[in-house]
């Protein structure tokens, strides 16, 4: 039935209106889709449209830039720059915030956003995603780094685009967080999933369990006792998946529960998490949160956190309520010294389960 269907456009006018973002937001979110088509587009194409590759080049992580990253980033900053609705843009492949032309109109938001997350997939096909976060810019003149800086809690919309067997995006603007469904004849996104709830228990969990021996002790229990299932503390089995696409892990999560740990470790000690705050962090918290789910760094709610720096990177735990809450009780006990055998001296500096204690 083509008829009737509820459109991405429709719904965020019908979101917004009477609050102070009606027309602008949705304008700014509906050229933000724009761009998602485009790198559908490109992503579903692959080698057949000489996407695939890297570069020579890195980003400011150190990381090889993939031929689509640059693509995707292109077609993100095209689609937004132009409108009058943005003043700025930050992006994981830019070292600097982008700068917009003279010639173009400033607005009143600040777009940042990880053009396509998990692209160390791409060359194998498998699900990758684009991450958004709209900030207020709040003033006038050329935005600064510090202005990107603001807490997580502050932003007005965040979402992600998933580039699966089928296209969605899934977004927030505080009202619930609800997924949409490309039909590629029409050309528009459909409301498909309207009001996201993730369930508060879950026997499933994600994590990169090759890092284990890197991870704090309280990860490190929170993860024995899922491994040891129905003969362990826990009483049940679990369940573990792990895409190494943050967004396609999400969005599991958000399709039939679960929980998504990249938890701090001592593998790089220079770098507190791998996920970085402003991009990919933040962005997905509030998506988390807006459907019911909690999004913390096991010590701290993401939203909450106050910036430092542009490609901040933070320990991420996410999905759940009952698992994550769980994980930061295992933390509070284990800083407190109240976790035993996990607080003891003994495990902390030289057991099994210390990177630095190792033999
Ligand atoms: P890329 O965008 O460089 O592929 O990184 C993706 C990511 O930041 C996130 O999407 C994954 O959850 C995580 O990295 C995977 O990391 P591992 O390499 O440790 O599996």
């Amino acid at each position: 039935m083509l008829l009737g269907r509820t459109t991405l456009s429709k719904f965020l006018i019908e979101q917004l209106r009477g609050t102070e973002d009606q027309a602008d937001l949705a304008a700014l979110l509906v050229d933000v889709t724009a761009a998602v088509k485009t790198i559908a587009s490109m992503t579903a194409k692959g080698a057949l449209g000489g996407y695939l590759g890297s570069l020579d080049s890195e980003n400011v992580q150190g990381e090889t830039q993939k031929k689509l990253d640059v693509l995707s980033n292109d077609a993100v900053i095209q689609s937004c720059e132009w409108g009058g609705l943005v003043a700025g843009m930050a992006s994981e492949e830019l070292d600097e915030p982008y700068r917009l032309p003279r010639a173009f109109e400033r607005g009143a938001y600040l777009l940042v956003f990880d053009p396509l997350d998990g692209s160390s997939n791409i060359d194998v096909n498998v699900s990758v995603g684009t991450i958004f976060s709209v900030l207020r810019f709040g003033r006038v003149g050329e935005p600064t780094t510090a202005d990107f800086l603001r807490p997580g809690a502050e932003q007005v919309a965040a979402g992600y685009a998933i580039y699966g067997p089928s296209t969605m995006m899934v977004l927030t603007v505080g009202k619930g967080t609800h997924g949409f469904t490309l039909d590629r004849e029409i050309g528009n996104f459909i409301l498909t999933h309207p009001d996201l709830k993730i369930p508060e228990d879950t026997s499933e969990f994600a994590i990169n369990a090759s890092n284990e021996r890197f991870w704090e002790p309280p990860v490190q229990r929170y993860v024995a006792e899922c491994k040891a299932g129905r003969t362990g503390d826990r009483g049940r089995d679990f369940n573990m998946r792990w895409i190494a696409s943050m967004v396609a892990d999400v969005h599991r999560i958000l399709m039939r529960g679960g929980v998504f740990m990249y938890p701090k470790d001592t593998k790089e000690p220079a770098k507190p998490g791998r996920l970085r705050l402003l991009y990919e962090a933040n962005p997905i918290a509030f998506v988390i949160e807006q459907a019911g789910g909690v999004a913390s760094t096991g010590r701290a709610r993401i939203l909450a956190l106050q910036p430092e720096a542009l490609h901040q990177r933070v320990p991420v735990m996410l999905g759940a309520r009952n698992e994550i809450e769980r994980l930061e009780r295992y933390h509070r006990a284990y800083d407190s010294g109240t976790d035993k055998p996990f607080a003891s001296p003994l495990f902390r500096d030289r057991s099994l389960y210390s990177a630095e204690g190792r033999a």
